[in-house]
């Protein structure tokens, strides 16, 4: 028997693979309970890739060549371009030793800082927020506290799809008394067992925080004595507070007033609450101040900095939070460090280098549009698939010299742009160490015969063959052995005290003391509602989001081998159907000012004039937007007016 973790979502659920997949029942994460596209990971063997693919131009067919001649291409590239153009494409999937040398053979020794994931896509909302606001991005609760609090809110995230075993153990929670409220345009499976659902308007947030903390102050439920001692804050805060028209704000968010009184009911009387969301707020134009104005509804009360209190956001990929603490974001140097000189100094000792870049470099989307690369490796991820206005995408993926993608799988949209692609070893093969959204790290253990190197191998080859130093590791317990030593040149991330063999039976949580570290003071930072978003008009009068499938992953390059979910249809409100003569099943196209795609009409609880695309759809971002949201750099992946037409 193999203990191991689960490579899809942040809940982190262990394994033990014996003859077939189960949970468990030792850890923290999931207690023995497994969802059904983890308990069948172990049946994805399918459609490999095991040669390194080659071709001069994207036009010619690829040739198979040797993995040493591939490591000679990439580093001929790599010495003949100049760093700045030279940009490493990540994910969150990656292991922490993946990522671990990557991160430092991109910014310690090719010393280019454009080393970006696709967690930009997903988590760098989440990220600002929390950094503006508590001033570290070390998401400070756990699931037990949302398990155990009394009143648990929801916004704009689906656990019953994107956190299954989660979700299930809040049913559980459920019979103990535990209060749930979900706050989504769509009537999910997570409003299902809600106490209180509350259908907001796509991007009507804000206003309703808003209304919320106004209502907050009027009835007395803002704690100044906590505010005094654990905020900076301004009187004018309040002031812009006494500005803002409840009713108002409601209309906007299109909330009604009955279910707003409930939902401040439900505040007033409930003690410890606890607020979690995905990308319902993260992918937004405003995520940052959507971020930041839903965690200021527990500061103002003083539901933060204890247990079962405050604003647990929900990381989505299995390692995004190792990602976040190795140093894969642009905005990041290494383990939670920020870029400052004296920072780039702990570094450069550390990793036996010089002359690191000293700037933060270029985030994803604008990496691969703005960034006139003439290099870009992609590792575990498809961001000709995943970026937003994929016109635009995959013409610059054309213009970039030498696309590289290193990937287990074949059939990846970014495959058609790639020069060469090198076969890696994946789940079941490979491994290393991983951390769930809640700082719980677990080992990631191989059960069958590699049949590739794996990421990690592939990066400390690349280092090699340019001739550097530091890029001789035999196994990635020696790769995880540097990079926890490396977590001393944090002031918190004590992964350091972790033993790589202990953690096999012992995950390991960090941070046991962070709740203190973090609980020094935060800065309540007054938000109102911005309008980035490109707005619906009489040509384009829907809304279109994306979202996902319980059985689902993504691309699918993995589930769709054992899965056979469809994923071809827009969900749309029912009246919105009948009044445009539209029937289930009908097929209908879906035209944004981008792109259209033809999909099955499938009657939702939805809010009237939005429809709703399974983002697993492959071609899904030829129909979305452009817009960043201009912090955090993460798409406004849910707001693009369509027009429906009937075929
Ligand atoms: N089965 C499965 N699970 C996954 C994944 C997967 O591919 N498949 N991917 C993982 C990853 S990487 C991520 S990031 C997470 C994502 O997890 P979630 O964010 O929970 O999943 P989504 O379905 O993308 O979107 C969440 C909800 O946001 C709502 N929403 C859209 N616009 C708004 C808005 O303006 N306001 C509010 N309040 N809600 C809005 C949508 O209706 C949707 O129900 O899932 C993770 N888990
Ligand atoms: N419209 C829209 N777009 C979105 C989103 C949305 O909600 N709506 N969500 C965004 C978010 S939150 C996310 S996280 C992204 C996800 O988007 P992606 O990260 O692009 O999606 P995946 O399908 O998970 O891509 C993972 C790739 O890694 C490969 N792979 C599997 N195992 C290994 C391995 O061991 N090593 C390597 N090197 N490769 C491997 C797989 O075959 C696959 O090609 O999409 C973003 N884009
Ligand atoms: S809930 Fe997430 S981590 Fe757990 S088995 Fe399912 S996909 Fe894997
Ligand atoms: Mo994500």
């Amino acid at each position: 028997m193999t203990k191991t973790i689960c490579s899809y979502c942040g809940v982190g659920c262990g394994f033990e693979v014996e003859g077939k997949v189960k949970g468990d029942k030792t850890h923290p994460s999931n207690e023995g309970l497994i969802c059904k596209k983890g308990s069948l990971e172990d049946k994805v063997v399918n459609n490999r890739i095991l040669k390194p693919l080659f071709r001069e131009n994207k036009e010619d067919e690829f040739r198979e060549i040797s993995y040493e001649e591939a490591i000679k291409i990439v580093a001929n590239k790599i010495k003949n371009t100049s760093p700045q153009k030279i940009g490493f494409y990540l994910s969150g999937q990656l292991l922490n030793e993946d990522y671990y040398i990557a991160n430092k053979l991109a910014k310690g020794f090719i010393k280019t800082n454009n080393v970006d994931t696709n967690s930009r896509t997903c988590m760098a909302s989440a990220v600002v927020g929390y950094k503006k606001v508590i001033g570290s991005d070390y998401v400070p609760l756990t699931m037990e506290d949302a398990l155990n609090c009394d009143l648990y809110i929801l916004a704009g995230s689906n656990i019953a799809e994107a956190h299954i075993v989660f979700f299930n153990r809040v049913k559980k929670a459920k019979k103990k008394g535990l209060k749930v409220v979900v706050i989504d345009p769509r009537f999910t499976k997570t409003a299902e067992i809600a106490d209180l659902y509350i259908d907001i308007n796509v991007g009507g947030d804000i206003y309703l925080f808003l209304a919320m903390q106004r209502k907050f102050l009027d009835d007395g439920m803002i704690d100044f004595e906590f505010l005094r001692k654990k905020a900076e804050f301004s009187e004018d805060f309040f002031e812009n507070l006494r500005q803002i028209d409840i009713d108002e704000y409601l209309k906007k968010a299109g909330v009604s007033k009955d279910k707003f009184e409930k939902l401040i009911e439900l505040w007033k009387s409930n003690q410890n609450i606890v607020g979690s969301w995905t990308m319902g707020l993260n992918q937004s134009s405003e995520g940052v101040e959507k971020n930041i104005a839903f965690i200021n509804l527990f500061l103002l009360t003083g539901k933060m900095f204890k247990n079962l209190n405050g604003p647990l956001s929900l990381t989505g990929q299995p390692n995004a939070m190792g990602g976040r603490e190795v140093g894969g974001l642009a905005t990041t140097l290494a383990v939670h460090l920020d870029y400052t000189p004296e920072n780039v100094k702990k570094v450069e000792e550390f990793w036996g280098t010089t002359a690191i870049p000293t700037k933060i470099g270029l985030t994803a989307d604008e990496m691969v549009k703005k960034g006139n690369l003439e290099c870009l490796i992609v590792a575990h991820t498809d961001p000709v698939y995943h970026l937003p206005n994929r016109h635009e995408t995959e013409k610059a993926f054309r213009d970039i010299d030498l696309v590289v993608e290193l990937n287990a799988y074949k059939g990846s949209e970014t495959s058609k742009f790639a020069n060469l692609i090198i076969p890696v070893a994946p789940w079941g093969e490979k491994e290393g160490t991983q951390t769930n959204l809640d700082r719980v790290i677990t080992l990631q253990k191989p059960f069958r015969e590699k049949q590739a190197k794996q990421d990690w191998e592939v990066f400390a080859d690349i280092g090699k063959a340019l001739g550097f130093s530091g890029f001789d590791f035999s196994s990635s317990k020696e790769v995880f052995n540097e990079y926890k030593e490396m977590t001393r040149l944090s002031p918190d991330m004590n992964i350091y005290e972790c033993d790589y063999d202990e953690l096999e039976n012992k995950p390991f949580r960090w941070g046991k003391n962070l709740d203190s570290a973090i609980g020094g003071k935060a800065k309540l930072i007054w938000i109102d509602k911005q309008n980035r978003s490109l707005i619906p008009d009489s040509e384009y009068p829907f809304l279109l989001i994306t979202t996902r499938l319980a059985n689902h992953w993504h691309s699918m390059t993995k589930t769709a081998q054992v899965i056979k979910d469809e994923v071809d249809f827009v969900e749309m409100n029912e009246e919105d159907m009948k009044s445009l003569g539209i029937d289930e099943g009908d097929v209908i196209e879906i035209v944004s000012k981008f792109s259209i795609i033809s999909l099955k009409a499938k009657k939702s609880k939805i809010k009237k004039g939005v429809v709703a695309i399974p983002m697993h759809l492959k071609g899904i971002n030829y129909l979305t937007n452009n817009i960043l949201d201009p912090i955090s750099k993460e798409p406004d992946y849910n707001h693009t007016p369509v027009r429906i037409n009937i075929l």
